[in-house]
């Protein structure tokens, strides 16, 4: 059974994350996105209020926290700047989870504790320049050297590549096993033949860090390869099963922020000699605002659920990523119209919240992925390819 109430732990938590957001978060997210300023600073604020890596057990330098607190922390770091929520859902979803999931007892000792506390970044290197939704067919090339391993191939759409000290690579090991050629590596970024460039002129989330990756060439031990070879795109899908439940968390704080917005921008501008928030139109975008926030946090809650309770969830994060991110947008449309002219410009939240939300129905699997991992768990039938 689901409980939607929180405990007293968790509203503290949400509390806590909530003045953090307030205070830390909000008075900067205005000129980080104009300066496309990846903050380190608030990165290492993240790191100190143990925001990175949280869902790590305790003994590697996490929280030890559940999938539910878990939300309820990006939730709030969403509502303020959905750049510094990239850089809790990377390090903490894509790249902890991954490791402590998969890593040799020695890969956890000699990675974990820097990433949670926020010493180290790290990014998670699937995607590249041919190969998005068909996540398998990867052209990056891991071939045998002695004991060890040499990668060669390019990577595309990395956020924190260029501030990364290790990267969470997929290689393809042997194209004939198709997917179950693939390996994972943790390859340090300071490997020769490791080179990053910066991505600039996106929409949205211009503060927060994208790269390109170009490995040529790289040389690692045999104690990079995590988990065993052909293991490689289950350590991807399942680090998206707990990525993708980030990003929905994160557009529930998408969600609420438009309300909020609007709210306080209806209730003050007067048109007519009424405020805006006495026209029933205006109402209308408003209630549907509400409605989209709280069914994507309900769903995002159910998933959480689910992780926490050790059931199956990729088809119920699928849903609450799906709903979710396109809510986001949905909501973040409506604020603007809320706002007028105002909402055009950035002296208030919601223009940003539009450009950062449009990428969340794209990055960790696109909507109409979701969907296809959503028909197929309900009718048995696999639509993925023609
Ligand atoms: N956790 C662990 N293992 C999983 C898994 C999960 N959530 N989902 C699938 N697997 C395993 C399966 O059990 C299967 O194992 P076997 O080889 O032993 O049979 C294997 O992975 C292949 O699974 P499946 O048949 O579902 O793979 P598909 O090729 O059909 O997957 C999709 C296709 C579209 C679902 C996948 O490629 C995908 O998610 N693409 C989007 C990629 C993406 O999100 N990119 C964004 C990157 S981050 S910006």
């Amino acid at each position: 059974m689901i409980d939607f109430e929180l405990t007293d732990e968790q509203r503290l938590v949400r509390e806590t994350a909530r003045e953090f957001a307030d205070k830390e978060i909000i008075p900067v997210a205005r000129e980080n996105d104009r300066n496309a300023r990846f903050d380190t600073d608030l990165v290492k604020k993240l790191g100190e209020m143990g925001y990175l890596g949280s869902i790590v057990s305790e003994e590697y330098g996490g929280r030890g926290i559940d999938y539910r607190t878990y939300a309820l922390i990006v939730e709030e770091v969403g509502r303020g700047d959905s750049s510094a929520r990239t850089v809790v859902s990377v390090q903490t979803s894509l790249v902890c989870s991954s490791i402590e999931r998969w890593g040799t007892e020695e890969q956890k000792q000699r990675w974990l504790p820097r990433l949670c506390s926020g010493e180290a970044l790290g990014c998670f290197g699937l995607t590249e320049p041919d190969t998005g939704s068909d996540a398998a067919n990867l052209k990056t090339r891991a071939t045998r050297d002695g004991d060890g391993w040499r990668i060669s191939g390019q990577k595309q759409w990395i956020s924190l590549g260029n501030y990364a000290e290790v990267a969470l690579i997929f290689a393809q090991t042997d194209p004939e096993q198709g997917h179950r050629g693939l390996a994972a590596f943790l390859v340090p970024t300071a490997s020769d033949g490791f080179s990053s460039t910066e991505v600039h002129g996106k929409l949205g989330l211009r503060a927060s860090d994208t790269a390109e990756l170009a490995l040529d060439d790289i040389a690692v031990g045999a104690d990079a390869l995590m988990g065993e070879v052909g293991d490689g795109f289950k350590v991807a899908m399942s680090a998206l099963d707990s990525g993708r439940y980030s990003v929905a968390a994160g557009c529930v704080g998408i969600c609420q922020g438009c309300v909020d917005a609007s709210v306080a921008y209806s209730k003050e501008r007067e048109q007519f000699g009424r405020p805006l928030a006495a026209f029933q139109l205006v109402q209308e975008m408003i209630a549907d605002m509400v409605v989209d926030t709280e069914a994507s946090r309900a769903l995002v809650w159910r998933a959480g659920f689910l992780k926490d309770t050790g059931q199956p969830n990729t088809m119920e994060t699928s849903v609450a990523k799906l709903y979710s991110t396109e809510a986001a947008v949905r909501s973040a449309n409506n604020a603007i119209q809320v706002h007028g002219g105002s909402g055009y410009v950035d002296d208030y939240p919601v223009e940003r919240y539009l450009r950062d939300a449009r990428v969340t129905t794209l990055y960790e699997g696109t909507s109409q992925i979701q969907k296809l991992i959503i028909g197929r768990a309900v009718t048995g039938i696999n639509a993925m390819t023609p």
